[in-house]
This record gives structure tokens, C-alpha cells and sequence, in this order.
């Protein structure tokens, strides 16, 4: 292999702020960072990102390093996410995901009712289908030079299936909690076989590089708290025990995790004792609120209101100011309440980390 990509003799981390937040250490500034860091609100992605394929993006690793890289030239975040999407899983399973410019994914076949499960790969062999997001992963920790951590990523099962049968986005997603209340045990099962691709996944990413890594259920707001304890809870708690337990077996290093499910915060407690040491909101929840439910379990990362980005830079600095203060400044990650958007103004962004960084110097003085 390469030696530039190979997975060890990493760079010295140089920025760990992010990793002590994390775990609830002491810190000098709060760390931040954005969802969606990469992306279109910047002119060098778009100018990259031109012409290609979505997805043939996602399978080269060059690409991936440049386009994680890309917002951390511009701005002092304190971690980089790498470049990739949540969708590839569902094709490590055999179904067939386009990225539709201006639309959003598109599965043209999706899974219409439980004998549907047959058409997907009963064993995955995940460094084969994924090795390419593992191979992104360690040549951007070597370019990365230490600067800062690098954050791996995946979906969650429930947030998966949602795609896998609705076939892409949707307002309602009746078609997969459709699943839910007609087909309970095939919604298991599927659940069940996500759940096992996921945790394999997560530590390919570990070994290849991963610092930290990150669960996104972003349709959690569209279950209430039953469906949640039902189909949600069980397989997040699942995934963290899985790849904790079996990091210590191999005697790797743990790395932190976190969940981020958004809406979900009727489920905020259960997320608190969930084996994640850092919880994500979405900007829907009080921060003093979310603090008191959390009871210091956990540490906690979010939640500006993405649009806030679209306020004068004074009043950006005034918003931060006071998520600050509700948050605190220990066990803390500042971060958007989800990700940004492409119309959003690069130096608003800007004005978002310094006013991070600004504000909570001030308060750990
Ligand atoms: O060509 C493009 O630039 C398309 C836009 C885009 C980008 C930049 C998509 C399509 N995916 C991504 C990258 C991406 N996706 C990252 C990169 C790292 C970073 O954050 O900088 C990450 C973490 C994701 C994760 C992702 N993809 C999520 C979870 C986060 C969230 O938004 O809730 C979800 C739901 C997706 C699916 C997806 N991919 C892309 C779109 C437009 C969508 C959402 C579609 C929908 O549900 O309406």
C-alpha cells in the first residue's frame, strides 16, 4: 500500500479541544464546528463538485480529502467531518441510490413490502462495498496534518430504512411508518440487518482514522416517543454498545460518540444513557432545558438555528452569545442545530466560530 495512506504514523493531533469537550474535559475556548461543513454554500465545492456525480464524489478518496478539507481553510473549526453521505449504506446493501441534482437522493427501486428484503445482500462485505470511504478517511487524516480531529459518520438504522423505502425525501413518510404499524417483525429484521452493517462500518472508520464519529437520526422528529422506544432506541443503544465493547476486545482506543437525533428531544433522557458521551440538538430545545434533562450525563453539542446565519453578523454574535450562556461552557460543542444551507453567506459562518470562540474565552477566563 501507498505509504501515504496507510492508517498509522497519523500526525500529532495539535487541536483537542474538540476531543476533551467531548468527554467533558476542561477547555480554554468551546469548540465548533458545522454540520454539513462541506458543501454548496461554498464557491470552491460547488466549483469542484461541478460536473460530477454525487456518488462518484463519495467513491473517490481525493475528492473526499479535498472537499473535508475545503471549509477548514477558510474558517478555525475545531474538526473536520469527512466528506462522504449516509446514503452509501443502503448501497453496501445492493440497492441502487442516484443523487438527482436539484432533487435529492433517489432510490429508482425501493423496498415496497417485506418480501423486498430478499433483494438485499444477506452478508455485506463491508471493506469491499465501503473500503473507499475507509481509504477517504485515512489519506484526509494524513492531509489533515493534526490540525484538528476527524469525525466519521453514518446514518442510523431507522433514518436508513426511511429512505430505503420511501425512495428519497419525503414530509409525511407514511410509506415507512407504514412498515412500522403493519409489518413490525420485516421492520425488525431490517432494523436488526442495518444495525450490523452500521457497527461494522463505524470500526472500519475507527481503524482507518476516525477520532470520533457521529450517528445521524435525522428523522427522528417524525416518530413520537413510542415508535421512538420501539424502533429507534433500541438499535442507537445497540450501535455504541457494539462498537465499544468490540474496540475494547481489540484493544483500539475508544473514541467518542455522538448522537444527534433530530426532533427527537422527548427523548432526550433516554439519549443521555444511550452508552454516547455527546448528545447533538437541533435548535427546537432550550438550552438551559436540555441541560437539567441531561443531568451532566453527557455532553452536549448544537444548536443555533441554522437560519440565524441569515441574521446581520452583530446579531449572530448576540445569538451565540446567549447559547453560550444557556449552555455553559464545559461538556460543550457548539455546532448549528442541523446543516447549512447552500444560500447561506461563507462570512456569516465565519462570524458564527469567531463568536464562538470570542464569547467562551471570556467565560473560562
Ligand atoms: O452535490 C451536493 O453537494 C449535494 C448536497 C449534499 C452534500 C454536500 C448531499 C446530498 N450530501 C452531502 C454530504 C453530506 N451528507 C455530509 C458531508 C459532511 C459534512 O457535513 O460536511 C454529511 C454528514 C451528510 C449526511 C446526510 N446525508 C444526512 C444526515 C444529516 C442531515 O442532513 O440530517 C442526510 C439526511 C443525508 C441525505 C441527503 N444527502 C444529500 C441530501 C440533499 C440529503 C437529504 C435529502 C432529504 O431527505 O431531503
Amino acid at each position: 500500500m501507498d505509504n501515504i495512506i496507510c492508517p498509522k504514523d497519523f500526525p500529532e493531533l495539535k487541536n483537542d479541544l474538540f476531543l476533551r469537550a467531548a468527554r467533558g474535559e476542561e477547555t480554554e475556548q468551546v469548540p465548533v464546528w458545522c454540520m454539513r461543513q462541506a458543501g454548496r454554500y461554498l464557491p470552491e465545492f460547488r466549483e469542484f463538485r461541478a460536473g460530477k456525480d454525487f456518488f462518484d464524489t463519495c467513491r473517490s478518496p481525493e475528492a473526499c480529502c479535498e472537499l473535508t478539507l475545503q471549509p477548514l481553510r477558510r474558517f478555525p473549526f475545531d474538526a473536520a467531518i469527512i466528506f462522504s453521505d449516509i446514503l452509501v449504506v443502503p448501497q453496501a446493501l445492493g440497492m441502487d441510490v442516484q443523487m438527482v441534482p436539484g432533487k435529492g437522493p433517489s432510490f429508482p427501486e425501493p423496498l415496497k413490502g417485506p418480501d423486498d428484503l430478499q433483494r438485499l445482500r444477506p452478508k455485506v462485505d463491508v471493506p469491499a462495498e465501503l473500503g473507499y470511504v475507509f481509504r477517504a478517511i485515512t489519506l484526509t487524516r494524513h492531509k489533515l496534518e493534526g490540525k484538528v480531529p476527524l469525525i466519521g459518520f453514518t446514518g442510523a438504522p431507522w433514518t436508513l430504512m426511511a429512505y430505503m423505502i420511501e425512495g428519497g425525501g419525503s414530509t409525511t413518510y407514511s410509506k415507512a411508518k407504514r412498515w412500522l404499524y403493519s409489518h413490525p417483525e420485516a421492520s425488525h429484521q431490517l432494523l436488526r440487518q442495518l444495525t450490523s452493517v452500521i457497527v461494522e462500518y463505524l470500526l472500519g472508520q475507527v481503524a482507518a482514522g476516525a477520532q470520533a464519529l457521529q450517528v445521524f437520526e435525522s428523522h427522528a422528529g417524525i416518530l413520537g416517543p413510542v415508535q421512538f422506544k420501539e424502533f429507534c432506541l433500541p438499535y442507537l443503544r445497540d450501535i455504541a454498545r457494539r462498537v465499544k465493547d468490540q474496540l475494547k476486545e481489540s484493544g483500539q482506543e475508544s473514541v467518542p460518540m455522538i448522537v444527534f437525533a433530530k426532533d427527537g428531544h422527548y427523548a432526550l433522557e433516554d439519549l443521555a444513557q444511550s452508552h454516547y458521551e455527546v448528545v447533538g440538538l437541533d435548535w427546537t430545545i432550550d438550552p438551559r432545558s436540555a441541560r437539567e434533562r441531561t443531568g451532566g450525563k453527557v455532553a452536549l453539542q448544537g444548536n443555533m438555528d441554522p437560519c440565524a446565519l441569515y441574521a446581520p453578523k452583530e446579531r449572530i454574535a448576540e445569538i451565540v452569545k446567549k447559547m453560550l450562556d444557556g449552555f455553559g461552557p464545559r461538556g460543550y460543542i457548539a455546532n448549528l442545530g442541523h446543516g447549512l444551507y447552500p444560500d447561506m453567506d461563507p462570512e456569516h459562518v465565519g462570524a458564527f466560530v469567531e463568536a464562538v470562540h470570542a464569547h467562551s474565552r471570556q467565560l473560562l477566563k
